[in-house]
């Protein structure tokens, strides 16, 4: 006895001197778990810490729950204001079950940041643009979807309480987790004329009956009970209002487009967002990150809106191509077009609104948890057809996803089907899926899945304007007259206003001013052709001049100037940054 308790005091000790249960998150940060809602706030608060002079963390709004949805720009201010550069925003898991892309947003903020100073591409990236990244935008919606009885597809919403089912209660009858054992899978019951039977490959799954064939199991839907009592089982959870069809640009009633809640930004922690968002007029590239299929979408996301102006949809297919290549397996496609059409969704209204490029990405593939060896692989089909199928997963079979579950995983992914006694359907069986399965992958894939995403947001983000501003010639005409021509030129892809943009007349274009203390500007204009010296002259106020820089381009301006001394061109622009440049008048 004495003994016993002498090793049992032993092990107290021990216990006392270890480390507190709860790990503090430290940079670089891992990835080999998906981060609850409280250790992304603990991971940007690290990141913030860990490069001060480099990040400004900012709570942006306050979710229904009062939760904050926090924004950590990354900008040098030793090479100019934020504001001064190009833009690029990133934000993920306004679904509040797609928490991948607040994983994929810690990883580019922690690469972004750990590179700088060591990296040479990513210390010209920080030096020259500037990084706003918003990991969750459902907050509520992440931290319900952890730490709540969830299925892959439950718990999106933003917390508004919305009678679903239009009985004067508001989220009366949620899924019910019977079994307590975290995941909302599915009940069946036994019955003979049932639409399904035990799959004869693997007895855990099921197959349709084919006509003529005996039933065996009635598929009753998600877990749970008829909490009010009205006949119906779980027909009004949490919500909905969906974070993504509130937004204020082309947004439609719910009896047009499901979710879109009352009015245009019902939703107080996207509304802060929105207001937040509207103020970085910088914008030039954004990206939200979703699951699932797989896709790098594009607008429009209604086809009543029109297509892009072809220039720009060469710089969406510019982008959108090599972010094929770095994600393997995902497809570039138009979101009306090859996915579904959208009201109210933040792509349209950032690209309408805010005037920048735009890209959904709906991360995670089924192909990934495919089980089958190399000389088993089917012939590839029409690139069409793959993509269609490849939505949602239909790629792979359930058969396949369970052995993958069974090898790859361990059975982690696949609950078996067990008996339990429910109060209304009476003998049942509850089994199927888990929460963290079918959008979500295994937590030994999740680093290749952030990282390869955010390449493709670098990329992107690599390719913002770089715009430098050159004179390129200062010749005395006689008198004191002088001819002085500039060049400003883009060797990256994006324009310094989108095409879209230009074509709404959505704000002022960039500007060009000349001038100086003893010197006029007295005539200047686009130097359309320099070989010739063709130039259109601006009638009124030829100091100032309007213009857009190309992507892989330039433009070029001739001012005639009369004075002495010096000469100061000033270039400004929302997404190309600002420049100046002093000539002598000799
Ligand atoms: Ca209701
Ligand atoms: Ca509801
Ligand atoms: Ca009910
Ligand atoms: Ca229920
Ligand atoms: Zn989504």
């Amino acid at each position: 006895m004495k003994k016993i308790a002498g090793s049992v005091l032993l092990i107290m000790l021990v216990a006392s001197t270890l480390p507190a249960q709860k790990p503090e998150i430290t940079v670089p940060l891992r990835f080999d778990q998906y981060y609850t809602l409280d250790q992304v706030y603990e991971a940007l608060r690290a990141l913030n810490k860990a490069y001060p002079q480099l990040t400004t963390l900012e709570t942006v709004g306050k979710s229904e729950e009062g939760r904050p949805v926090m924004a950590l720009t990354v900008n040098n201010p030793k090479t100019g204001a934020a504001m001064d550069k190009p833009g690029i925003y990133v934000d993920g898991n306004m679904h509040g079950n797609e928490i991948q892309g607040g994983d994929i947003s810690l990883y580019l903020l922690d690469y972004v940041l750990g590179g700088y100073g060591k990296n040479p591409e990513m210390t010209g990236l920080v030096d020259r643009a500037c990084l706003y990244v918003v990991p969750v935008v459902n907050v509520d919606g992440r931290h319900h979807f952890l730490a709540d009885a969830n299925s892959p597809d439950s718990n999106r919403s933003l917390r508004i309480p919305v009678d679903d089912d239009k009985d004067g209660l508001f989220d009366e009858d949620n899924a019910d987790d019977l079994d307590g054992d975290g995941n909302i899978c599915e009940m069946r019951k036994k019955d003979p004329f049932g639409a399904f039977r035990t799959d004869p490959e693997d007895p855990r799954l099921m197959v349709p009956v084919k006509p003529g064939e005996k039933g065996e199991w009635a598929r009753l839907g998600d877990e749970g009970l008829d909490n009010d009592g009205d006949g119906q089982v779980n027909e009004d959870g949490p919500g909905y209002v969906d974070a993504n069809r509130t937004w204020g640009f082309d947004w439609a009633p719910p009896y047009v487009q499901s979710g879109s809640g009352e009015y245009p930004f019902s939703g107080v922690g996207v509304k802060g967002l929105a207001e937040w968002t509207m103020t970085k007029t910088n914008i030039a590239f954004v990206w939200s990150f979703h699951n699932n299929g797989g896709m790098i979408l594009r607008g429009p996301s209604r086809k009543g809106l029109g297509e892009y102006p072809p220039q720009d949809v060469a710089v969406y297919d510019y982008l959108g191509k090599q972010g094929e290549r770095i994600i393997p397996g995902y497809r570039y496609l138009i979101s009306w077009k090859d996915l579904y059409t959208t009201y109210g969704d933040s792509g349209e209204w950032a690209t309408q609104t805010l005037g920048a490029y735009f890209y959904c990405a709906e991360v995670f593939q089924g192909e990934s948890e495919a089980f089958k060896g190399v000389s088993e692989k089917t012939e590839p089909r029409s690139p069409r057809e793959e993509a269609v199928r490849d939505i949602f997963s239909q790629g792979v079979t359930d058969r396949e996803r369970i052995k993958f579950s069974d090898n790859v995983v361990q059975g982690e992914l696949y609950k078996p089907w067990k008996h339990f006694k429910h109060p209304e359907y009476g003998d049942i069986e509850i089994g199927g899926w888990v929460k963290l399965s079918s959008r979500l992958g295994a937590p030994f894939m999740i680093k290749d899945l952030v990282h390869r995403n955010a390449m493709a947001v670098l990329f992107t983000a690599k390719n913002v304007p770089e715009v430098s501003l050159d004179v390129i010639e200062v010749k005395a005409l006689g008198g004191s007259l002088y001819r002085v021509r500039t060049r400003l030129s883009n060797p990256k892809a994006m324009p310094t206003m989108s095409y879209l943009a230009q074509k709404i007349n959505l704000y002022p274009k960039d500007m060009l001013r000349a001038g100086g203390a003893g010197a006029k500007v007295v005539a200047g204009g686009l130097l359309v052709d320099p070989y010739r010296d063709q130039v259109v002259y601006k009638k009124y106020r030829p100091e100032l001049q309007f213009l857009v820089v190309p992507g892989f381009g330039k433009v070029e301006h001739e001012f005639l100037v009369e004075g002495k001394g010096e000469l100061t061109v000033r270039y400004e622009s929302r997404h190309g940054g600002k420049l100046t440049k002093t000539v002598k008048l000799e």
